[in-house]
This record gives structure tokens, C-alpha cells and sequence, in this order.
């Protein structure tokens, strides 16, 4: 019998993109490097206050050279047979045409370009199935959210704000998160939604989503981040009532699917260090061997791979990632019997 996720459990590999506005920064913002590994964190880990980042860095973001068509080719012949896009990510920054908000690449960017419709059509166009990754709980761009864990955060990210303010996260889903999802789901042609670190989110919370995309969308599927990171940490279990919220797990980092899982399982990877484009600090890619390696591993278990690249801030995808993914789609295609 065909289950709802039957396209996801038959896919097996699919193109994880991590593009942004911090995608032209490249781990570096005015002569200061990131100090941690992942380049899309970089507003968070230098605490560049969010009016100063709308307009230096979402201000600046023009990626002229952004061809959908393009990238498409490249994750068809790489093997890839479903691509997920960062259509937020915790920089707050909408890849799409947002009404409910105009931190979005219309509004607060010159590119003036919906990159989630551009690739949403090419993929189709080619037959692949398009998901997009939604930041839920963490956007920098809202005080409300839940994202200020660290201490002073807060404060220096959202200077003008009282001593005492307490951030209401009900409040950020219902006027930004919840909506855009919902507009997503209705603007374009969504297969599969990445939610991602759930950071105070309730049952009641993630119920608000999964209703939400259920009613727009029955057939799309949701992964487990949307509610919890069990599966990406060995010390949580998974329980009967998070099992009616998603349709599968996406496990942590070069993790295998553990065998017990009842449910479709995923492993996110990069072909480096960093998900979003970085140029600048600590930064390596990884060896084409192993990357194979942990294609074949994860498949072999019973999962699914995403393996992400992350675009330059011109839109074009780095040569190093486009010879890696080169190299895994003829590899995969010498040992295709046919
Ligand atoms: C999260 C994001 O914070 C990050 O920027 C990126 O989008 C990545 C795909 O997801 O980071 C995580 C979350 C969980 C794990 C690793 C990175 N994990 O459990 O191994």
C-alpha cells in the first residue's frame, strides 16, 4: 500500500540548499570573521543588530546571477531526485514574495526576484520534487521569536528595545511563521516542508503547522524537526504523540537512520563545514570519497541523503560543490546497472 510519503521513501537523495543574504558575506562582515563553523549563523555570532543587518547585508543581496535552470541540471545529474531550499532562515529573511511581511526579497532586498518560484518551476519543470526549509521558532528579525538564547542577545541584536522585554512567541507565529507557511503552501507547488530547530515549541504549537499544511496540502510531507530533535540526538525517545505530527525524521549530522525507526528517515550533510556559503575562517570540504561514502551508508540503512550546498552570493554554486556533486553523479551512474 502506498503511503503519503511514498515519493520521499523512494527518492533516497535530494539537494539541500542553504542561500541567503549571508550568503554574499561568506563568514566575513566588515573585516570580522564568523567564529563558529556555520557561515548562515553569522549574524548571530558577530550580534550585528538587525536594523543594521536589513540594511547592509539584505540591503546589498543581488544575486544576478541566480539561474534556476541551472542548478537544476546540475542536481539532476548529480542523482538528486528532490531539492529543499532555506525559504527562511533564522536571519528572518523571506527567499519568496511575503504580503505578511516585508522582509522578503521583493520588499527589502534589489534582486526583486521570487527565488521560490523560480525554482520551484524548474524543478517541476524536470521532474523533481521541490521542498522548502522554514526556520519556525528562531528568525533574528523578531524580538518574539525564540531565538535569543544566549545572553544579551536580545539587547544587542534589538538595541531599542525596554530592559524588560519579554518576548511572546505565540505572537511571532500568529502574525509571521504560521502565515507564511500557509503562504507558501498556497502560492507555490510544495512537496515537503523542513521544519527546523524547535526551540520551545509545544505539541499545541507544532500542531498550529502540521493542521495548517494538512489543510492547504494533504500529501505534503513534514519532517520531525517541525516538534523535536529526537533522531538528531541519541538521549531523546520518540513517543506515540509525535508521531501524529510528522512523517519522518531528519536525523542529526552523519548520523545513520537507527534500525528501530518506524518512519522514513533522512540524513542532512553538506559537502563542507558549513551549510551556507563560506570563503573566509575555518572552513573545509569534504573528500569525494567520503561523501559517497555517507551517500551509500545512509541509503544502505534505509534512509534518505541531503546533501546540501550552499550558493554564492552571485547565485551561482561554488566550482568546488559543482565538482563534487559532478563527482558523485558519475559515480553513481558507473555503477548503475541498467
Ligand atoms: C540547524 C541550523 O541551525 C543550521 O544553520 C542548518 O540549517 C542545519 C541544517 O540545521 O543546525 C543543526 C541542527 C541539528 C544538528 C546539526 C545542525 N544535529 O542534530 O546534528
Amino acid at each position: 500500500e502506498a503511503r503519503l510519503n511514498q515519493w520521499f521513501r523512494d527518492s533516497k537523495f535530494g539537494a539541500f540548499i542553504h542561500f541567503g543574504a549571508y550568503s554574499q558575506l561568506a563568514g566575513k562582515y566588515k573585516d570580522r570573521v564568523t567564529p563558529k563553523n556555520y557561515a548562515e549563523w553569522i549574524q548571530m555570532d558577530l550580534e550585528i543588530p538587525y536594523k543594521e543587518y536589513r540594511k547592509e547585508v539584505v540591503g546589498q543581496f543581488n544575486p544576478t546571477e541566480f539561474d534556476a535552470e541551472e542548478w537544476v541540471k546540475l542536481f539532476k545529474a548529480t542523482g538528486m531526485r528532490h531539492v529543499v531550499i532555506t525559504a527562511k532562515h533564522h536571519e528572518g529573511f523571506a527567499l519568496f514574495d511575503s504580503a505578511c511581511s516585508d522582509y522578503d526579497v521583493m520588499d527589502a532586498s534589489p534582486f526583486k526576484r521570487d527565488i521560490i518560484k523560480e525554482l520551484s518551476e524548474a524543478c517541476h519543470r524536470h521532474g523533481l520534487k521541490f521542498g522548502v526549509y522554514y526556520s519556525q521558532a528562531k528568525d533574528w528579525s523578531d524580538p518574539d521569536s525564540s531565538s535569543f538564547t544566549r545572553k544579551g542577545t536580545l539587547k544587542s541584536i534589538h538595541p531599542d528595545l525596554p530592559e524588560d522585554y519579554k518576548p511572546d512567541m505565540d505572537a511571532y507565529i500568529a502574525r509571521k511563521a504560521l502565515p507564511q507557511i500557509e503562504e507558501l503552501l498556497k502560492n507555490y507547488q510544495i512537496d515537503l516542508i523542513w521544519f527546523d530547530t524547535p526551540r520551545n515549541m509545544t505539541r499545541e504549537r507544532a500542531v498550529l503547522f502540521s493542521d495548517a499544511v494538512r489543510r492547504i496540502n494533504p500529501d505534503c510531507v513534514i519532517n520531525s524537526r517541525l516538534y523535536t530533535m529526537a533522531g538528531a540526538s541519541s538521549k531523546q525517545v520518540i513517543t506515540p504523540e509525535m508521531l501524529e505530527v510528522f512523517d519522518y525524521f531528519s536525523l542529526g549530522d552523519k548520523e545513520v537512520p537507527p534500525k528501530k525507526l518506524p518512519l522514513t528517515t533522512e540524513s542532512p550533510d553538506s559537502v563542507s563545514s558549513s551549510y551556507g556559503y563560506k570563503a573566509h575562517g575555518e572552513h573545509h570540504y569534504h573528500s569525494l570519497q567520503e561523501l559517497i561514502h555517507r551517500l551509500v551508508h545512509t541509503v544502505c540503512a534505509g534512509g534518505s541523503y541531503l546533501l546540501n550546498c550552499g550558493p554564492m552570493g552571485n547565485g551561482k554554486i561554488d566550482p568546488k560543490a559543482v565538482e563534487l556533486f559532478s563527482g558523485i553523479g558519475d559515480w553513481i551512474r558507473d555503477n548503475h546497472e541498467s
